[in-house]
């Protein structure tokens, strides 16, 4: 396929989401267990785009979305699955940056059993799951796409929508750092500048702000560091008692596994998150060559080259022997 085909298809894609939101009425707009910046600031920037419109809409996620994206427009909306439970069913729903159906967690307990899905995602894993399917690949973030849609719809930059795209970018970007920060990035980051998002506040309140907790976790996890003989894989682990000890949140693991990645000379960094007895989540990031997603799925998981993700059942031991045999075989 050509590039203009590409770009074609990608403008079509668009025409229908922006028809999607534009022919129904009352939404439900969720994203992924665990929220990230890119879910946080998508979910919010959806809800910008269907106020624009003048459309009923609820706003959900299983979870809490950390206090950290409060400057989000639409952030007090987010319900929390967990504390407030809808008591009606939805017919049409808006996912942001959700590969599969499974990152929903309990949220998809809501659909309507006719439900029409309209699924916007940057996921090569996507596995198009929706009514209508904006799935984008060679996006930086789900943000990006939104970025995309809210042009497609003619409707007006406001801070307010700006901000909210901004964070997806800044933040799965690693703050205009890693390989999926191009042109058209920094081009969409210099108009949303011009729209009023202050950079360098979001830049201190996303990325250098660490929590107390946070910072107490970090020390644990650090004296977990470990390598394979040749170093080129590297890793911690945190368990619930880590947690306990630091006062911390899941959320608060958050950018942890930059840690074993960042070693000179390490190319898959991996953080053992102990979720519950004898099961661990597994973050995998890989620096320059290693494609982590294919260790993620041949584990049932999955994600990006350079960021994936997989749960796996078992003791720490054989959690840690099954994942670090699955990273070697994809560096060999
Ligand atoms: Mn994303």
């Amino acid at each position: 396929m050509t590039g203009a085909e590409t770009d074609r298809q990608y403008a079509a894609m668009l025409e229908e989401a922006a028809r999607f939101i534009r022919s129904r009425d009352h939404f439900l707009v969720v994203s992924h267990v665990d929220p990230d910046g890119d879910a946080a600031g998508s979910t919010c920037a959806v809800g910008c785009i269907l106020e624009q419109c003048g459309k009923r809409f609820t706003l959900i996620n299983d979870g809490e979305i950390p206090r950290k994206f409060s400057h989000l427009h639409g952030y007090d909306r987010v319900l929390d699955l967990k504390r407030e439970r809808p008591q009606a069913k939805f017919r049409h729903i808006i996912s942001v940056d959700c590969a599969d159906f499974a990152r929903f967690g309990a949220v998809s307990e809501l659909f309507d059993e006719e439900y029409e899905l309209l699924n916007i995602d940057h996921h090569s894993t996507n596995d198009r799951f929706g009514t209508v399917n904006v799935v984008k690949p060679d996006a930086a973030a789900t943000a990006e796409i939104l970025y995309d849609l809210i042009r497609t719809m003619g409707l007006p930059w406001t801070k307010e929508n700006a901000e909210c795209v901004y964070t997806g970018l800044l933040t799965d970007t690693g703050g205009f750092r890693y390989s999926n920060t191009t042109p058209k990035v920094m081009r969409i980051a210099s108009e949303l500048l011009e729209h009023g998002v202050e950079g360098a506040k979001l830049a201190q309140a996303l990325l250098e702000t660490v929590s107390y907790a946070h910072i107490l976790l970090l020390k644990r996890a650090l004296a977990t560091l470990a390598f394979t003989e040749d170093r080129r894989i590297a890793w911690m682990v945190v368990e619930q008692r880590d947690l306990a000890a630091a006062g911390a949140k899941m959320s608060e693991l958050d950018g942890l596994v930059n840690y074993p990645r960042n070693i000179e000379g390490v190319d898959i960094g991996i953080l053992f998150k102990e979720v519950r007895e004898n099961e661990y989540k597994i973050s995998l990031r890989s620096g320059k060559h290693a494609d982590v997603s294919a260790v993620a799925q041949r584990l049932g998981g999955g994600g990006h080259v350079r960021a994936a993700g997989v749960t796996v059942a078992g003791t720490r031991e054989e959690v840690i022997a099954r994942v670090l045999e699955a990273a070697r075989a994809e560096l060999t």
